[in-house]
């Protein structure tokens, strides 16, 4: 630990886990977006709110940045840390601390994995219900710093409906105690949920009080066939109607191709150029009618022309694989990532559009669609070719990347519906949000933090 900051931090800190080691600054260095050289100062694993306050107060004085790091399963470079940072990690801090029967609540360690959350409430008989595929990786405090959204956000909304209350080190190194687990509190600016996708650049969450919630009744899982693109939001439409949807999600021919060669097993004998998968309620035989009449309605119309029922919870689990698994698929080819939302009203028009530039701008590329429709949310992943080089690659992308962000402009859509900004869409974040907006963010991350110390460069550069 040659670097004599380091020292005076131990100094300050006593007993805190600080490692150089350069396998350590490679792990806790990046996320899950390849783009960066990971190059932090060093990596604090801290295991208390003490020791949190410790860090910030030391960083504070000797103007150090601090990069927040939970899971790392973040696809913005939220989390990476390229410019000597000192890494904060929560990941020692992993711990339930208490439930609540009457509140229902649950006050985590902002380490804890999403996973563990799940189980944990499920121990007291409900659920945390925000749920997806980076389940067993991310962590709660990530989550919340990003407002995570998800599978299941159709039937529950996004992270930010399921915090009660949070605990938040300031940039130097105050303990703020946020909303406490009211259900009610009108007693002006809500800073629980101003830190609430803030992405780590106003204060490190060290602890989420999480609401919680009964178990759904027993659902039925069922995988979709469909012939166009342009039909999507009609099958959407017909099943919403006649059921309550947990999930709508979306995938093409290529998604699944590259699901299937990752192992899956194929659904149907043929091919088709999309696919749905879906979960609704299913506990009665009324429900059960409901989910056959959408079917044959779809069928009828032409807007489906296959489909499959899970028979078991091991089949349901199959078809979502078929989803879930798509970003694990994909990501050998070093994917070029698009996380975008409109209106559930406008998506049939905003499809229409991007398909026509994406198919014009694409031709050579292997372009990869999905997402949660149900949200207007699509995921485009589009694949880099192993004979382009990266940067000739990104490049072309960045290109396509400024005529999607104008269509979205033009729709009122965001550039980020749920991963963040982080360090990949910094550049179009005036696509979502006005000069007007952007220059208030400023003024209250200059606020909460005046030195510029958390997360810099993410979001936006000062
Ligand atoms: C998902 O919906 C995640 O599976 C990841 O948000 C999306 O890999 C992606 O682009
Ligand atoms: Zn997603």
């Amino acid at each position: 630990m040659t670097d004599p900051r380091l020292s005076s931090l131990l100094q300050d800190c006593p007993g805190l886990r600080l490692t150089t080691e350069p396998a350590d600054l490679e792990h806790y260095g990046r996320d899950w977006t390849r783009r960066w050289t990971p190059a932090p100062l060093a990596i604090a694993l801290p295991g208390s709110v003490e020791e949190v306050q410790a860090i910030l107060r030391w960083a504070s004085a000797h103007q150090v940045a601090v990069v927040p790091s939970g899971g790392r399963t973040g696809l913005s470079g939220g989390a990476v840390a390229a410019h000597g940072e000192l890494v904060l990690s929560l990941e020692r801090m992993n711990k339930p601390l208490a439930f609540d029967a009457v509140d229902r609540t649950l006050t985590v360690q902002a380490g804890m994995a999403l996973e563990a959350v799940h189980n944990a409430a499920l121990e007291h008989g409900l659920i945390y219900p925000v749920d997806f595929a980076a389940r067993g990786s991310c962590s709660i405090g990530g989550n919340i710093a990003t407002n995570a959204g998800g599978i299941r956000v159709i039937r529950y909304g996004n992270t930010r409906e399921w915090i009660a209350g949070l605990k938040v080190v300031t940039a130097d190194g105050q303990l703020l105690e946020l909303n406490k687990g009211l259900i009610k509190n009108s007693s002006g600016y809500d800073f629980r949920q101003l830190l609430i996708a803030s992405e780590g650049t106003l204060g490190v969450i060290v602890e989420a009080t999480l609401r919680l919630t009964d178990p759904p009744p027993a659902s039925n899982v069922m995988l979709l066939a469909v012939p166009s693109f342009d039909v999507l939001m009609q099958v959407f439409a017909a099943f919403r109607e006649r059921l309550q949807l947990q999930a709508f999600e979306f995938f093409t021919d290529r998604a699944l191709e590259h699901v299937l060669a990752n192992g899956a097993q194929a659904p149907f004998e043929q091919v088709h150029p999309f696919y749905v998968v879906t979960e609704f309620a299913a506990g009665d035989q009324a429900q059960e009618d409901a989910a056959m009449a959408a079917f044959e309605a779809c069928m009828e119309q032409g807007w489906v022309s296959d489909g499959v029922i899970s028979a078991s919870d091991a089949q349901a689990a199959q078809l979502w694989r078929l989803r879930e698994g798509i970003t694990e698929a994909v990501a050998r080819y070093k994917p070029y990532k698009n996380d975008v939302s409109v209106r559930i009203s406008a998506m049939p028009a905003f499809m229409a559009q991007t398909q026509a530039l994406i198919g014009q701008a694409y031709p050579q590329f292997d372009v990869v669609w999905f997402g949660h429709i149900g949200d207007g949310n699509l995921h485009i992943n589009v694949l880099k070719p192993d004979a382009t080089a990266d940067a000739e690659f990104l490049d072309q992308c960045e290109q396509v990347t400024k005529l999607l962000a104008q269509v979205l402009a033009r729709f009122d859509g965001s550039i980020s519906a749920e991963h963040g900004i982080g360090l990949v869409k910094k550049a179009y974040l005036d696509s979502t949000r006005s000069a007007a907006e952007i220059a208030l963010m400023k003024a209250v991350k200059h606020a909460f933090d005046p030195q510029g110390l958390l997360n810099p460069g993410k979001l936006f550069d000062l």
